[in-house]
């Protein structure tokens, strides 16, 4: 039985939906395309939502999943989760123009690796086997990066000198399971070094500071986005963590199943780091239409991020 709708309520989580890196990645597709016209190809998911990518189809651009199915001489861009120099060196062999749309904290991560390998360092780079970042920050020392996904692989990894290992994480992972995973590391490589700044970004940790503050409180958490968006799936567990009683991932408000809302009194409503605002909004008018139509922001920081576009999408001033 549903609760009467006086005592329905929405708690929306503040921040939610577009990170700097997503908003920048998904314009530059948009510049690309007027730039250079369609067909635009772009080497994997531009960021991992199934609406941005088909709208992007819709408006010429053509995903691939390598370089080398780009056909020579064309315009490819790469994904905001960035790609290893292997990558570079394919779209160049092809004589490609390469826009990179990889998030500028990304590259951040990148750079330490290089750096820590150019030290000669173990690198034991925290993610999930697989994923797209992953992929592209080890392909930058694949001889000095080890992948360590948890606590569990911490306690085994086996490294050449344990005076000489450092630390690097993919930037959307659980910040309480990093931290986990690095005590478990630090417990058998007291040298350890440490990135010199967080890789887990600011959006990633913001996102899920947000529904922690309100996960205790709801009886259902609705977090938008796609099964494949890491940071979007990591809000479901840090939802249920926070003691949210259900939480579902969902890509848009027709997948919400009416019977999850028996006994429901407060929903929860987030968005992942790479979900435009309009599949939220529609989560909202579909919430309002089943009784939930009073909506509390549950705020956990300010964003005012921002990222200027790659230099080859800005027009450059002319000469006179
Ligand atoms: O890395 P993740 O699967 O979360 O990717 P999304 O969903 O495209 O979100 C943007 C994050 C990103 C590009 C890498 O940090
Ligand atoms: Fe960049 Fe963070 Fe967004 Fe990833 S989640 S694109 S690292 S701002």
């Amino acid at each position: 039985m549903s609760e009467p709708a006086a005592g329905r309520r929405v708690l929306l989580a503040a921040p939610r939906g577009y990170c700097a890196g997503v908003a920048r990645a998904v314009t530059v597709v948009e510049k690309g395309l007027e730039l250079y016209g369609a067909p635009v190809y772009v080497r994997h998911e531009i960021v991992h939502n199934k609406y941005v990518v088909k709208s992007l189809e819709n408006k010429g651009a053509v995903f691939v999943e390598e370089a080398t199915e780009v056909p020579e001489g064309a315009t490819v861009i790469f994904s905001a989760h960035g790609v290893s120099p292997a990558v570079h060196r394919q779209a160049a062999d092809r004589r490609l123009t390469a826009i990179d749309a990889t998030c500028p904290l990304v590259t951040k991560v990148h750079k330490e690796a290089v750096r820590f390998a150019r030290d000669d360092y173990d690198i034991l780079l925290i993610g999930h086997e697989g994923h797209e970042e992953v992929i592209g920050t080890s392909g930058e020392a694949p001889e000095h990066i080890t992948i360590v996904d948890g606590p569990q692989e911490a306690a085994t990894v086996k490294v050449r000198d344990p005076n000489k290992v450092a630390w690097l994480s993919q930037t959307t992972l659980s910040a309480n399971e990093v931290l986990a995973t690095v005590a478990v590391l630090k417990e058998r490589f007291p040298n350890l070094a440490s990135p010199p700044s967080d890789d887990i970004c600011y959006a990633t940790q913001n996102r899920q500071a947000a529904v922690k503050q309100l996960g205790a409180d709801a009886d259902l958490v609705l977090v938008v986005g796609s099964g494949n968006s890491s940071n979007s799936v990591r809000l479901v567990e840090v939802a249920l963590e926070a003691g949210a009683r259900a939480a579902c991932l969902i890509d848009s408000a027709d997948e919400i199943d009416e019977t999850w809302l028996d006994g429901v009194r407060t929903v929860g409503l987030t968005s992942g780091a790479s979900v435009p605002d309009v599949l939220v909004d529609d989560v909202l008018d579909w919430l309002a239409e089943h009784g939930y139509r009073q909506v509390e922001v549950v705020q956990a920081a300010e964003e005012h991020q921002h990222f200027a576009l790659p230099r080859n999408l800005t027009p450059r001033p002319q000469r006179t």
